[in-house]
């Protein structure tokens, strides 16, 4: 590396130790990274990303409280303080082990006081960033602008009532297509904070969504003008900073895709703790995304139920990472999504190790559910009760309703030969006790 300074001297590349013991917290037990699980390495399954924002710009700052986390590369000028914080970013990775990260365009370099400026900016400092990625291998999971913290987004940005507004988020989107096709990001992200309202009184709900349909027609054809091959995914969220956000869980950006025509140029990237933030289970919108075959990438953290916020919290349940790597696996993989760690360290976590300790407890969870995922996929007993379940649908009649052939005059005739249908259990409890028997 070509850095000058180590910002995290004392921790060495995280290795893996599979006899380590439960004191021992800078070193894999779980996660090897070439071990290999149904033909591809774990690293393969997993793709790992470390986000730029929380990592490496976070402070700790919360509406209570100031900074906690005084981070050695936060020195400087915003310029030179970002060129540090990107060594410090690759440093990380580097150690860590892990091929992918993600950022925002203002968390990688400082907004200046015109569009030009900012763009000078960003180009000055993804230059370093394309040559640290080429001297270490780390590549871009994805990129995505940030229209949600500058005054000017307050009202939204691709819904914003004031179509200027709207023209500064679609020039900002021009060049983040513009950076993400330099660095060879593998995705793109759209994450809609502001794109709702606060006031129902105030809003013109269907304006807004046409406004914000015209303006993902306008990126995906900027996207093909310029040759781009990333995937575009929107990222759902119910609402936070907005009372209502238009995105608001899988389901309703399915539906909004649909409706616009947009479907074929979209995936989702799913974000536990914004869809427990729905009032669905943690696991809810990555099983509905991936039915739909709109599962692209994961925003791997969690929330704590008990707070009705986006905490941002490392993910560490085995029950829940067993359930998403269930549905990765069954989907054929993320690829060319992953697995980004969305989560913030707590603002008393307040130790430069403790970034790698949450990062590697992550990982090792991950590990575990891929190991027990594998584990209940290859042991085939749940996918033989399911199948057991559906079987009316393989034949006669059911196989009628599925190919679609089938009426209700069918219907009508068909429980007039057979009449009541048996009652049959559910087995909820069964399946309960046989899915604990794999974590
Ligand atoms: C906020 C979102 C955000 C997106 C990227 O809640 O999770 O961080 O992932 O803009
Ligand atoms: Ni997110
Ligand atoms: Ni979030």
């Amino acid at each position: 590396m070509a850095a000058a300074e180590e910002f995290f001297p004392g921790i060495a590349r995280i290795q893996y130790e599979p006899s380590a013991g439960p004191g021992d917290v800078l070193c894999f037990k779980h996660y090897n990274a070439d071990e290999v699980l149904m033909g591809r390495t774990m690293e393969d399954w997993l793709r790992f990303s470390v986000c730029y924002w929380h990592s490496f710009c976070g402070t700790g700052a919360d509406p209570f409280g100031f900074q906690t986390l005084h981070r050695p590369w936060n020195e400087g000028t915003p310029m030179e303080s970002a060129k540090k914080r990107l060594h410090a970013a690759f440093e990380f990775f580097t150690k860590l082990g892990v091929k992918y990260y993600t950022f925002h365009d203002r968390d990688m370099a400082p907004e200046g006081s015109t569009l030009e400026e900012s763009n000078k900016n960003l180009d000055e400092i993804t230059d370093l960033a394309l040559q640290l990625q080429n001297q270490t291998g780390v590549k871009v999971l994805w990129v995505t602008c940030n229209l949600f913290a500058h005054p000017r987004y307050m009202n939204g940005a691709a819904t914003n009532p004031d179509c200027h507004v709207l023209a500064y988020a679609g020039a900002q989107v021009k060049k983040g297509l513009d950076v993400a096709k330099k660095l060879g990001a593998e995705n793109f992200v759209f994450w809609g904070g502001r794109e709702g309202f606060l006031s129902i009184h105030n809003t013109d709900v269907a304006a807004e969504l046409n406004h914000m349909a015209a303006f993902f027609k306008m990126a995906v054809k900027y996207k093909e003008k310029i040759g781009a091959k990333f995937q575009f995914l929107i990222e759902p969220k119910p609402k936070e900073p907005c009372r209502h956000q238009y995105d608001y869980d899988a389901m309703s950006v399915i539906g909004f895709l649909k409706h616009y025509g947009l479907d074929s140029h979209f995936k989702l990237n799913i974000e536990p703790n914004h869809t427990t933030l729905a009032g669905h289970s943690y696991e809810h919108d990555i099983v509905m995304a991936s039915a739909f075959g709109m599962l692209g990438s994961v925003d791997s953290n969690t929330g704590s139920p008990d707070l009705g916020w986006d905490t941002d919290q490392f993910p560490m349940d085995i029950r829940n990472v067993t359930m998403v790597m269930k549905t990765i696996i069954e989907q054929g993989g993320l690829q060319p999504g992953g697995l980004n760690f969305d989560a913030k360290v707590r603002r008393e976590s307040t130790d430069l190790e403790d970034l790698f300790i949450a990062h590697v407890g992550a990982m090792d969870a991950f590990a575990r559910g891929l190991r027990n995922a594998v584990r209940i996929i290859e042991d085939g007993i749940v996918s033989e009760m399911m199948k057991k379940r559906y079987s009316s649908f393989s034949h006669g009649f059911g196989l009628k309703v599925v190919e679609g052939s089938s009426s209700l005059e069918d219907m009508e005739a068909f429980i007039k030969q057979n009449g009541e249908p048996k009652i049959t259990s559910g087995k909820q409890e069964k399946y309960e006790l046989i899915f604990n028997h794999y974590i």
